[in-house]
Formats: structure tokens, C-alpha cells, sequence
């Protein structure tokens, strides 16, 4: 697949095809599903009613699947990385990393990261897709279209897409709430995120979860309870050494779930049987509005696997990310079991939107940061200094991304609720028994499998 098709096909979540007179669009089967579903062009009153009533800010319009995939695709289409209109003058550039901290090892990853200009606008767009999400949920909790919790990914973006750079189709990811980002960057859907923020059917688990709980192929979620994930996460990688399937679990954590016991249980197993697992500490220094320095003892997270090797990688740095979690990927294939990998970072929201995020902490620590070490504005000065891409381009890439997730909200605007005849669906993978314990336990309700598996 030639680098245009790809770069436009993911980011419409379909494939362009680009014939000598026309250019045709593919949807993919997960792509806006409002904008394929009937019931937004011809809403039967009830869902009108029901529409109304749930207070989307937004006017609800009838959407015309032709004319929103052609004005989505004529935004998009400008920012192929054609290497035409890219103009960039470099093909590959290599950069410095933030020197790493070695727990337990002789030898770290590369010091030096080498980026091709297709990698430099995808990491980009990317980078700026999960932000620009965040940015769209904080504004949709405060309208108050999202309801209950909503944590945001904002500041920590360069490691959901430093990591996902690297990883396989044989791997799996668990993480915390923090979870919008990972769930955009492992399905690849905005309104699969978006929608399910807003308990709609096309969220990508059909509005069941919210903000806490999405999942997504070989992605396990979105784990409300802090830490939980890390034996669950233990449990992924037995699963892929037993099976021998060659996959590795990338359990993340927040450095506040360090301090649990838990995460020592699972990481004594994990060495203990050589588990193909990589443990990923996302220190952003906060856990609710207590500083990592007031909670733990060490704040060294990467060698508090003590018998686990462990690597400190700068955060904030796509590309530190990416080479870390290559070299990781490499030690646990060679069969040596277990590493730590705690990437530096920072959040800039509140703990989750109810928390203003500034009684713990200065106004000013946190314009800092942003000003300094936000990992947007620093990869995009690297691959601009580089010349990997235009200033023209970097400039088409902020708009078309900020137009298409505006679209996207818009036909999420559209979507409804599941039906209470979805209440008892895919409980159970495999259905073994049928009947699910309603509110009255004479009258179980019927198991039913609704979302399409691969
Ligand atoms: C077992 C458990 N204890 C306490 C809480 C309340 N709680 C929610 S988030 C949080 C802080 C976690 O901080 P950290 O692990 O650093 O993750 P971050 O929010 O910074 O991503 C706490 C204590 C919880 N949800 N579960
Ligand atoms: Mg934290």
C-alpha cells in the first residue's frame, strides 16, 4: 500500500483509492457508524423525543452519508503525505534522545532515533488526534453531554503513540481510566471514543462503558479501579506464553498505582515464570492531587521492579517511547521474561474533569510544562528543524484534524441510545447459559449477541 493510501485511509478509518479520474472512498466496517445507520436520516418520533431530551447541545441534522463522506474526504485529502505536495526536503532525519536510566541492565536502547517523513506526519496527526479528542471531551463534559467520570490523556499523548509505533498485531494493552487515547490509537476510531463518552451506540462498546471501561481488539480496557490492571494485565502475558502465540501484554499504570501490593504480586510472578510482559509506569507525578513525592518512598519507578530490569525514558519524547519499547519488545522476544519501563510525564487537566487541578499544584507549574516540554510542540519543532515536513503541511494537518473530529462530533450528534432490549447483549463471549438474572429473578432475561466479532 503506497504511503497516501495509507496515512488518508487510516485517518478517514477507510481506504482511498486513487484511480486516474476518480478517487474513491472504502469505509472501513467500524467507520461512522451513525453516518451508515439509517435511523439518523429517517428517525422514527420516539427517537426524536429521546434525542431532544438528552440535552446534546448540538442541533441534531440530518446527515447525508454521501455529502459527509465527501466533505470529510475533501478536508482530508490535502494532508496525504504525498511526497509531491509534502515538499519536505529530508526523506529521514536521526535525533537525540534524552539520555535513558538503566535499572539492572548493561546496555539501554539507542541513544539516537532515526524518523522517515511518512512516520514524522503520521506521529504528528496522531499526536494531535488524541489531543484534539481530549479537548473535544473536556468541552462535551462541560456541556454536559458526558456524564459521571472523564480522565484526560492530554500531556501524556507521546507514549500512547511512541508505544503504539512499535506495537505488533500479537500484542496486547490493559490500562487504567486514562484510556481515550489508547482505545483512538488501538481502534482507530474518534466516534468510537467519542460516542461512547456520550453513551451512545456507536461507542465503541455501544455506550455500555463510558469514559472508564472501552475496549477493542487484543485492548482490555479502560480499568476503573486503580491498579487492577496489573494482574490482569500478568494474566495476558501467561495467556500468550501459554498459548505461544509470540505476543507480549503492555500493562500501563499510573505511578500512583505503583505503591500497591498488588503490582508487587504480579511482578514476583511475572519473573518468576519469564512472563512476556512489559510494565509501563506513566508517571505524570500525580496521583489525584498527592505528588508522586509525598506518596512513595522512591519515586525511581524503573527500579522498583527490583529484580525486573527497568528503563527511565523521557516521555514527553515520541521517539524516546518508540526506541524504548523496541528495545523492550526485543528483550522480552529473547525470552529473558519481564522489563519496567517508566515513562516521565504530566497531566494537564485535574485528575478527571470534577477536579480543577490546581490546588495541589501551581497555575504556573502547569504552564510550564506546556510551554516547555509539551510533546506536541516538541516533535513538531524536531521534524520541522529536520525539514521532514512543511510548515505548509504541519498547518493542513492542525485543521483537517480539528475539522474532521468537529465532524465526527456532529454525526455522534445524531446517534442514539441502545435499546433496553440490548440490556442482557454480549454479557458472555461464548453464551453458555442463556438466561441472565433480571430484576426479577422469575423473569430472567435472554442472552443476545449484538456487536460483529473478528
Ligand atoms: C483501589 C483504588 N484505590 C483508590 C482509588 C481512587 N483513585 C482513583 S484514581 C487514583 C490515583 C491514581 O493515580 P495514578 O496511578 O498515578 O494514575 P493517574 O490518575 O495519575 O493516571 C486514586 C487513588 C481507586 N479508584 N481504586
Ligand atoms: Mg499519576
Amino acid at each position: 500500500m503506497s504511503s497516501n493510501v495509507s496515512l488518508t485511509g487510516r485517518l478517514l478509518g477507510g481506504t482511498v483509492l486513487s484511480l486516474p479520474r476518480q478517487t474513491l472512498w472504502l469505509p472501513r466496517r467500524d467507520f461512522p457508524f451513525s453516518i451508515m445507520r439509517t435511523n439518523s436520516r429517517h428517525p422514527h418520533p420516539k427517537q426524536l423525543k429521546q434525542a431532544k431530551k438528552r440535552s446534546w447541545r448540538w442541533s441534531a441534522r440530518n446527515s447525508n452519508l454521501l455529502k459527509v463522506c465527501n466533505r470529510l474526504h475533501g478536508a482530508l485529502v490535502s494532508i496525504i503525505p504525498k511526497t509531491m505536495s509534502n515538499a519536505s526536503q529530508s526523506t529521514d532525519a536521526t535525533f537525540d534522545v534524552k539520555p535513558y536510566k538503566l535499572h539492572n541492565l548493561d546496555k539501554g536502547p539507542a541513544d539516537k532515533a532515526t524518523l522517515t517523513s511518512d512516520d514524522a506526519l503520521n506521529y504528528f496527526k496522531e499526536l494531535q488526534m488524541c489531543r484534539r479528542l481530549e479537548t473535544t471531551a473536556a468541552n462535551l463534559y462541560k456541556g454536559k453531554v458526558i456524564r459521571g467520570f472523564c480522565h484526560l490523556y492530554s500531556g501524556q499523548e507521546a507514549i500512547a503513540v511512541g508505544v503504539k509505533a512499535v506495537l505488533r498485531p500479537q500484542d496486547s494493552v490493559i490500562t487504567s481510566y486514562r484510556c481515550h487515547a489508547w482505545t483512538y490509537m488501538i481502534n482507530g476510531t474518534v466516534l468510537g471514543v467519542l460516542a461512547e463518552l456520550a453513551g451512545r451506540k456507536s461507542g465503541c462498546v455501544r455506550g455500555k462503558g463510558g469514559s472508564m471501561h472501552m475496549y477493542g481488539k487484543k485492548f482490555y480496557g479502560g480499568n476503573g479501579i486503580v491498579g487492577s490492571q496489573t494482574p490482569i494485565g500478568t494474566g495476558l502475558a501467561f495467556a500468550h506464553k501459554y498459548r505461544g502465540d509470540g505476543g507480549i501484554s503492555f500493562t500501563l499504570y499510573g505511578e500512583g498505582a505503583a505503591n500497591q501490593g498488588q503490582l508487587f504480586e504480579a511482578f514476583n510472578i511475572a519473573k518468576l515464570w519469564l512472563l512476556p510482559v512489559i510494565f509501563i509506569c506513566e508517571n505524570n507525578k500525580y496521583g489525584l492531587g498527592t505528588s508522586a513525592a509525598r506518596a512513595s518512598a522512591c519515586t525511581d519507578y524503573y527500579t522498583r521492579g527490583h529484580y525486573i530490569p527497568g528503563i527511565w525514558v523521557d516521555g514527553m519524547d515520541v521517539l524516546a517511547c518508540r526506541e524504548a519499547t523496541r528495545y523492550a519488545i526485543d528483550w522480552v522476544t529473547s525470552g529473558k521474561g519481564p522489563i519496567v519501563l517508566e515513562m516521565e510525564t504530566y497531566r494537564y487537566y485535574g485528575h478527571s474533569m470534577s477536579d480543577p487541578g490546581t490546588t495541589y499544584r501551581t497555575r504556573d507549574e502547569v504552564q510550564q510544562v506546556r510551554k516547555t516540554r509539551d510533546p506536541i510542540a516538541l516533535f513538531k519543532e524536531k521534524i520541522l528543524s529536520k525539514k521532514l515536513v512543511t510548515p505548509e503541511k504541519v498547518k493542513e494537518i492542525e485543521t483537517s484534524v480539528r475539522k474532521y473530529v468537529e465532524e465526527v462530533v456532529k454525526n455522534a450528534a445524531n446517534d442514539t441510545e441502545i435499546g433496553s432490549e440490548e440490556l442482557s447483549g454480549d454479557i458472555y463471549v461464548e453464551c453458555i447459559d442463556p438466561n441472565i438474572r433480571g430484576v426479577r429473578p422469575d423473569k430472567p432475561l435472554t442472552h443476545i449477541s449484538v456487536a460483529k466479532r473478528d
